[in-house]
């Protein structure tokens, strides 16, 4: 993959993709990035999933991998995923300014026994526990198997960035990470104004959404994996003001990334 020290050297949106970006509160990139790079991620995964580490956290029903925080920490692959030109270039432009990686996260997502998210807004918990002054993170999405309809694809409330964040309830039964979810009624009445959409695409495949945008995910009842890194950004003048979370969960180094 190769580290970035040339900011010349950085994916660039058009005029249009940012517009999109505005309106609806994501960007979907379908096989993006270098399938030899995505090889190269993959052929760590199983052994990562394997790895007994406290940022490794299980399914609320099977001892299968939810989330495996931070796996930049220890593998240079994804280390430098981290630092892509492709996704660096554009989240930097989206943002405005420099940024830092706020948290990493691979979700395997395994066939049969994976788990659902519930309709949630990321940046409700950076706010309330991190005490994060803006919205402007991002979180990037990165396909490392094929996602399709039946293994468990992430669902999107278009343009429901706009709202800022909807009366964030905890949810602390559905699975084992504890969300701050959206309920119901709002979901409800969200759905009425605004169209869902659900990325599909190879590994490689690449989303961009802002961090108040409304999502969900079911589990995944079918018999092939759907594994995907979330890896989210901050801009290096929205840092957090308290750090309730443990180091894994919520970076504390804000070193500029380039
Ligand atoms: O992996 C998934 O299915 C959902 C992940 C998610 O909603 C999140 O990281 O905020």
């Amino acid at each position: 993959m190769g580290q970035i020290k040339d900011k010349t050297k950085l994916m660039q949106l058009n005029d249009a993709d940012i517009s999109s970006f505005y309106e609806n509160g994501i960007l979907f990139f379908p096989g993006l990035l270098d399938p030899n790079d995505i090889m190269q991620l993959r052929a760590e995964l199983d052994e990562i999933l394997d790895l007994d580490r406290p940022e490794i956290l299980r399914e609320k029903h099977s001892n299968r991998v939810r989330c495996a925080f931070a796996p930049h920490t220890y593998s240079k692959n994804y280390y430098q995923l981290m630092q892509h030109p492709s996704i660096v270039g554009p989240v930097r432009q989206l943002l405005g300014g420099d940024i830092y990686l706020h948290q990493f996260s691979i979700n395997p997502k395994a066939a049969f026994v994976g788990e659902a998210w519930g309709w949630h807004q990321d940046y409700a918990t950076w706010q309330i526990e991190n005490k994060i002054a803006h919205p402007e993170l991002i979180n990037v999405g990165v396909f490392l198997d094929e996602v399709t309809e039946f293994n468990g694809p992430l669902f999107f409330i278009l343009g429901s960035h706009k709202q800022g964040v909807i009366r964030p309830e905890i949810d602390a039964e559905s699975t084992s990470y504890v969300l701050l979810g959206v309920d119901n009624n709002a979901i409800t009445n969200l759905s009425r104004d605004h169209g869902l959409f659900s990325p599909k695409g190879p590994p490689g495949s690449v989303w961009m959404f802002h961090s108040n945008l409304v999502h969900a995910s079911n589990a995944n009842l079918s018999a092939t994996r759907r594994a995907l890194c979330t890896i989210c950004y901050n801009r290096v003048d929205n840092l957090p003001k308290e750090h309730p979370r443990a180091e894994w969960e919520a970076h504390s180094d804000f070193t500029p990334i380039l």
